[in-house]
Order: C-alpha cells, then sequence, then structure tokens
C-alpha cells in the first residue's frame, strides 16, 4: 500500500480481520498512534483485551521478530514496533489487571542479568496481576542480588526470570544456584520463561516449571500456589 492510500485509510471502516492486519503492518512500522486507535476500536467492537493483545499485539510483534532475525528489520527499527506495542498494551493493561479476584501470591519477575527484552516479561506480569497476583517487578537487566534481595524484602511466593538471549539463559541458573547455596531455594516456586527457552532447559537448571507464554505461567502459578497451600 502506498504512503498516500495509508494516509487515507480510516482504520474504523476495516472488518475486523483487515483491521488486525492492519495492525500488524502498523506495529511493523512502528506507528504508536495507529496501533493504541487500532485497539480502542476493537475494544468498542467487544473484543476481549486478551485476544486484542495475542491476536494483534503478540502475532504482529511476532512478524517483526522474523524479519528481525532474517536482517530485514534493524534495532531502530524494532524499538519503534516496541513502542508501539507498549502504546497499545498501556490501554489493556488497566482491562487485563481489573479483578476483584483475592491475592492469589507474590510474584518477584524480571528480565536476568544482560537482557534488556522486557515486552514478554510485561506481559506476564501484567497477566498474573489480572489473574490475582501480587507483582514486584524489577524491570531488565538484574543480577542474582536483586532477585534474591527483593523475594527475602518482600516475603515473595514466586520467582519469575525471563530471558530472550541465548546468552543470557543461562544466568537463570546462576539465579537457582545462588538460591541452593544459600539454603533457601526451597522457600520459593521458580518459574522461568522467554523465547529461546523450553522445558527441557527449564528442568535442566533446577526450575519448577518453564512457561510457554504468560497464559501458561498464571496456570502454572496457579497450580503451585494450590499445592503449596494444600503442603502448608
Ligand atoms: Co532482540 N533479539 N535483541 N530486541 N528481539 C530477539 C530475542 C531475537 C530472537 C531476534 C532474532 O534474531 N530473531 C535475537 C536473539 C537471538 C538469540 O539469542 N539466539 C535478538 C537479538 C540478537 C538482540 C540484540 C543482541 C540485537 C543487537 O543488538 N544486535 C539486542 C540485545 C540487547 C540485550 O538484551 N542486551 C536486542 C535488542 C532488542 C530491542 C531493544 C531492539 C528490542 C527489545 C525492546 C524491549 O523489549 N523493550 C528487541 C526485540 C523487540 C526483539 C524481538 C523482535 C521481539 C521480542 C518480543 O518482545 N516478543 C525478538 C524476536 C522474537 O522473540 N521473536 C528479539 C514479544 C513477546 C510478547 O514475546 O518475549 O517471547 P516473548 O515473551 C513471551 C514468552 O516468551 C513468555 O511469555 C511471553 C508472553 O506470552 N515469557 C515468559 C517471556 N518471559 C517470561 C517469563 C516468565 C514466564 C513466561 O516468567 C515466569
Amino acid at each position: 500500500m502506498s504512503d498516500e492510500e495509508e494516509d487515507d485509510l480510516i482504520l474504523d471502516e476495516l472488518d475486523d480481520g483487515e483491521l488486525v492486519l492492519q495492525m500488524h503492518d502498523d506495529l511493523y512500522d512502528g506507528m504508536a498512534d495507529e496501533i493504541a486507535e487500532g485497539v480502542n476500536i476493537l475494544l468498542k467492537r467487544g473484543w476481549t483485551p486478551y485476544d486484542i493483545l495475542t491476536k494483534a499485539l503478540v502475532e504482529g510483534m511476532r512478524i517483526v521478530g522474523i524479519d528481525f532475525r532474517d536482517g530485514i528489520l534493524f534495532v531502530p527499527e524494532v524499538l519503534l514496533a516496541a513502542g508501539a506495542m507498549k502504546r497499545g498494551m498501556e490501554i489493556l493493561k488497566p482491562l487485563l489487571v481489573e479483578t476483584g479476584a483475592p491475592q492469589l501470591g507474590k510474584m518477584v519477575i524480571g528480565t536476568v542479568k544482560g537482557d534488556i527484552h522486557d515486552i514478554g516479561k510485561n506481559l506476564v506480569a501484567m497477566m498474573m496481576e489480572g489473574a490475582g497476583f501480587e507483582i514486584i517487578d524489577l524491570g531488565i537487566n538484574n543480577p542474582v542480588e536483586d532477585y534474591i534481595g527483593a523475594l527475602k524484602r518482600e516475603k515473595a511466593d514466586i520467582l519469575g526470570m525471563s530471558a530472550l538471549l541465548t546468552t543470557t539463559m543461562p544466568y537463570m541458573k546462576t539465579v537457582i544456584d545462588t538460591l541452593k547455596e544459600q539454603g533457601i531455594r526451597d522457600e520459593y516456586i521458580v518459574l522461568v520463561g522467554g523465547a529461546p527457552l523450553n522445558e527441557e532447559f527449564g528442568k535442566s537448571i533446577g526450575a519448577d516449571a518453564y512457561c510457554r507464554d504468560a497464559a501458561v505461567a498464571v496456570e502454572t502459578a496457579k497450580e503451585f500456589m494450590a499445592r503449596k497451600h494444600n503442603q502448608g
């Protein structure tokens, strides 16, 4: 589509399928205002926040990731795309978090040292909060001391770690090994996630579970908290 045609495009005139595809394009082009508008239109049309998040935003970011991998997009463009994604998530966050659910537990979450990717981690934090967990978000680039300090200070139940790089995922083991050295590993449920991880990796580093996505993180956290309560 030419730039002129793009300018003329009225998002609200597109049907749902076309609008979602257009949002993938807008995310790719880092157009934050258009993403915000698209999200609001879908909400007005009765879409659930979760469907908008997964079908319009996360899927759009998946496409960005493919072209980033293949050298078609570079860091500046991907940063713009990430900014547009965050704008959409800001609108959805209060809706996903809106809940009368009782507190299910407390989770400390952060991206590991050396890694600045935070979109997936933010999504997990949002969904967990929406499901009734209290979240202490440590942000990005966390050394082991930050995780352990927060776990103790907050008397948390769960440690969540995110890593998006094959070079930073081994740091999760450093954190778990330090918990073991301090004799406090079993006091916490340790959940890990991030695109390059898998179940086998989660097991090999001694995590309680690997979570493929934010929805799985919520379900897994609920299961482990239920087990903890049954034991206690
Ligand atoms: Co980066 N990057 N990046 N990047 N980036 C990847 C990860 C990469 C796969 C791209 C590629 O080559 N295809 C590649 C890693 C390759 C590898 O390690 N094998 C890569 C690279 C190489 C890099 C740099 C090194 C590039 C460079 O500088 N040359 C650099 C590293 C900087 C650093 O961290 N030190 C870099 C930088 C960046 C940006 C800053 C430009 C930007 C990040 C912006 C931000 O996060 N604020 C960026 C982005 C956006 C990406 C891609 C395109 C998208 C990641 C994302 O947000 N996905 C990514 C490609 C990809 O993953 N397909 C890529 C959407 C998000 C919703 O999914 O994060 O997987 P995800 O989270 C999911 C699940 O994984 C899970 O739930 C989430 C929601 O469902 N999950 C958890 C995640 N964390 C969890 C924690 C849990 C549970 C579940 O705890 C309980």
